[in-house]
């Protein structure tokens, strides 16, 4: 079981103020790696920065724009000089924008295949000669249903979460060499501040007709919480799953699998 351990390990995760990246780092902490996280804003990074240390974890926060190259690159400096080399990236941080695509701008587009889809280029650029230099890496990317699947007004985001899943691919084939591990957690429909336009009740007090939905395609018959990507996320940070390289895991209820409930 000592090949869940991360203990002496140094991780990032982006975009882990609060949502699935904070779970995910806290997961990685109870397993004992240093946590480092970025967000933008003042309020999130007081507000984290509290709630990591209601549960006990030093994490440390980083002012940080994952499409900023400049930022990205500081970051990880700093990262470097303050807590030491990265092991683990998770490249969590992202948006989405649900607009039908006659009536997005190109620039809507440009913005979440930036955040969603080049950040994760840019960040995992700049900690492989690191990871290089030490023998060893992990890079996490959190891919999405919409990897494999499309829906009505998430253009933008369907095409940045299937670019991230064959990106993932690529960086496994490139840098499996210097045993440095790519691999992506592809969440099903996980209740945080992302998905709660699609859960919120209706103005007559009925349930929201998405979240009618997705249950009926959950074989779960639930929504996934935050939690519920801790583990996964612990196995391909650690040595348990040196072997796994370019795999994208899904923590979806069985969405994935399931054509849905039948009418009644
Ligand atoms: P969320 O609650 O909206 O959190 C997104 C995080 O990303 C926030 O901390 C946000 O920080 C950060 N972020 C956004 N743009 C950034 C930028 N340019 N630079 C730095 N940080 C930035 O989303 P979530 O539901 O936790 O999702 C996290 C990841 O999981 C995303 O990649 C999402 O696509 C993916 N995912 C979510 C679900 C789901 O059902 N929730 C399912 C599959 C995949 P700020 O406060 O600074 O904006
Ligand atoms: C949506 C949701 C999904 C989830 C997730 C599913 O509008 O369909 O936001 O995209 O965020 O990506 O895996």
């Amino acid at each position: 079981m000592n090949s869940f351990s991360l203990q002496g390990k140094v991780a990032l995760v982006t975009g882990a103020a609060y949502g699935i990246g904070f779970a995910i780092a806290e997961a990685l902490a109870a397993a004992g790696a240093k946590i480092a996280f970025n967000c933008r804003g003042q309020h999130h990074m007081d507000e984290a920065l509290k709630a990591y240390k209601e549960k006990g974890i030093d994490a440390k926060g980083y002012f940080c724009d994952v499409t900023d190259e400049e930022q990205v690159q500081k970051m990880v400096a700093d990262i470097g000089n303050e807590l030491g080399v990265i092991d683990i990236l998770v490249n969590n941080a992202g948006i989405i924008k649900r607009i039908p695509m006659t009536e997005m701008s190109a620039d809507e587009f440009r913005q979440v295949i930036d955040i969603d889809l080049n950040a994760p280029f840019i960040m995992t650029k700049a900690v492989i000669p690191g990871m290089i230099q030490k023998g060893h890496g992990k890079i996490i990317n959190i891919c999405s249903m919409m990897s494999e699947l499309g829906r009505e007004t998430v253009s933008a985001y369907a095409a940045a979460k299937g670019g991230l899943k064959m990106l993932t691919k690529n960086i496994a084939s490139e840098y499996g060499e210097y045993n440095i591990q790519c691999n992506g957690i592809g969440p099903g429909y996980i209740a945080t501040p992302q998905t709660a336009p699609l859960r919120e009740t209706q103005p007559d007090g009925s349930q929201h007709p998405f979240d009618k939905f997705i249950i009926g395609k959950t074989p779960a018959a639930r929504w996934g919480v935050p939690e519920d990507l801790m583990g996964p996320a612990v196995f391909l940070a650690s040595g348990a799953s040196d072997f796994v390289n370019g795999h994208i895991l899904y923590v979806d209820g069985g969405i994935l699998a399931y054509i849905g409930k039948q009418p009644k």
